[in-house]
């Protein structure tokens, strides 16, 4: 038999490349030394950095799968989901910012733009020098994105394009948006723009009031009668398969993501649990204590296993975005079951930011509701089973 490492049981390290494994260590490193020391005064304070973005372009962390000719690191689905898992551990709102700069920015640039697009884009955005954001959900339209009212009418050098989207992460700081509208011209479909800061008639006022994701800025995206050009159209695609394109990349990412912050609360509450005496003993010597622990272990086991094996699946092109649904809807419900078990293990302590847990606690509540809800995955996952959809 084997030995047992209890913080990684399944040795996930094991069954990582090499390359792997050092793009995973210097995404760590770069996550515990620059990023962990802000994050309890950004979070508080609301803190919006976008240097972090030059930083992470420094360290090749935007645009991983991008290939290396368009500034990207040409690297595996399996290293960004785990530089997604160091980032997470830290906090879920750098991840954000990471995975909408790599899955929601770039991927759509690259996978449907022209050659153009890419090379006046896609090595900004891998160094960081130009933030970028990406607009589906409007303040009627969340779920259901295809009932869109965002509109591009065509006019003898481009289109007209008016229209407002709600929730938009990095929008308020944003050079570069990408947006989703109904062409006309196009017979309605649906199709993507890339818009630039400083047009007339586009604005983007950030959403005040949050108390989750609070170090990752969220905006809205107003746009009012925005001229472009025929070049502002992403060629390549049409139809909402264009927006879940990228949503599948990102939605794998954060199956990672919540994986970190889920390790994170799980090791603080065993921390805690051996440091903290009542009753005469250790925290960790109860039997409670130590089932919960238990059952931590076992689902973060569990859900690193299935986005290494679905990461696998997409690097060899045979991933499915059903297998995407089933992995970001249950890590992410673990992860914040996770996460409130540990801040109610922490007692009173639990709801002090100087512990963190109820920061991941309450990052969680976001992650399991953007791409797709928690109820939105099952639906998926129903329809797949059964063939009938119970969406309307
Ligand atoms: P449906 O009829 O199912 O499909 C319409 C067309 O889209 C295609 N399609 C996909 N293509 C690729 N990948 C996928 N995952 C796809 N899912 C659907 C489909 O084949 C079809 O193509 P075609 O050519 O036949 O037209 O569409 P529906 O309208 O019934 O959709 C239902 C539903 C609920 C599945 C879908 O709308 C959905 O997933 N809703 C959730 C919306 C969502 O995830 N929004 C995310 C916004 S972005 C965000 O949250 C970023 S936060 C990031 C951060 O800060 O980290
Ligand atoms: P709704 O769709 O109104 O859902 C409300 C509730 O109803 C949920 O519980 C849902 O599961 C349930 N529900 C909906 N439909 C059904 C159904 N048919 N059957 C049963 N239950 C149903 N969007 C972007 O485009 N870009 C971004 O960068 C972005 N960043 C975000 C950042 C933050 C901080 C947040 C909070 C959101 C962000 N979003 C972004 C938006 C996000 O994707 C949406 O909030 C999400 O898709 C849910 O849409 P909604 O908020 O309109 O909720």
């Amino acid at each position: 038999m084997g030995s047992f490492d209890w913080a990684d049981p399944f040795r996930l390290v094991d069954q990582l490349s090499e390359d792997e494994r050092m793009i995973a260590d210097s995404a760590r490193a770069y996550a515990q030394e620059k990023l962990q020391p802000r994050i309890i005064a950004a979070y508080n304070e609301e803190k919006v950095e976008p240097e972090i973005f030059r930083e992470m372009g420094e360290m090749g962390l935007l645009g991983i799968t991008v290939p290396e000719e368009y500034g990207g690191l040409g690297s595996s689905y399996v290293a960004y989901g785990l530089v997604a898992r160091e980032i997470e551990r830290v906090d879920s709102g750098y991840r954000s910012m990471m995975s909408v700069q790599s899955s929601l920015v770039m991927y759509p640039i690259y996978a449907y733009g022209s050659e153009e697009q890419r090379q006046k884009y896609l090595p900004k955005l891998a160094s960081g020098e130009y933030i970028g954001c990406f607009g589906l959900t409007e303040p009627d339209a969340g779920s259901d994105p295809a009932g869109m009212k965002t509109r591009a009418v065509k006019t003898d050098s481009g289109y007209r394009i008016s229209g407002s989207k709600m929730w938009i992460s990095n929008s308020p700081i944003a050079d570069v948006f990408v947006i989703w509208a109904k062409s006309e011209a196009h017979g309605g479909k649906i199709r993507g723009f890339v818009l630039e800061k400083g047009m007339t008639g586009l604005s983007a006022p950030k959403v005040g009031n949050k108390l989750s994701l609070r170090a990752s800025v969220t905006g809205e995206i107003v746009m009012d009668n925005v001229e472009v050009g025929e070049d502002a159209l992403l060629p390549h695609v049409q139809g909402l398969k264009g927006p879940f394109g990228c949503l599948n990349r990102a939605r794998y990412g954060i199956s990672w993501g919540v994986m970190g912050a889920a390790e994170f609360c799980w090791q603080a509450a065993r921390g805690y649990g051996l440091d903290r005496k009542q009753f005469g003993k250790p925290l960790a010597q109860t039997q409670l204590f130590q089932k919960k622990l238990a059952d931590m272990q076992t689902e973060i086991s569990l859900g690193l296993q299935a986005s290494l094996r679905v990461g696998r699946l997409m690097d060899e092109a045979k991933g499915a975005p059903e297998m995407i649904s089933l992995i970001k809807r249950n890590n992410c419900g673990k992860a914040l079951d996770i996460a409130r078990m540990a801040r109610d293990m922490h007692g009173g302590n639990g709801i002090s930011a100087e512990f963190q847990v109820i920061r991941h606690m309450v990052n969680l509540e976001t992650v399991n509701t953007y791409e797709g809800t928690h109820d939105v995955h099952a639906l998926i996952l129903g329809r797949a089973q059964t063939g009938l959809q119970a969406f309307f």
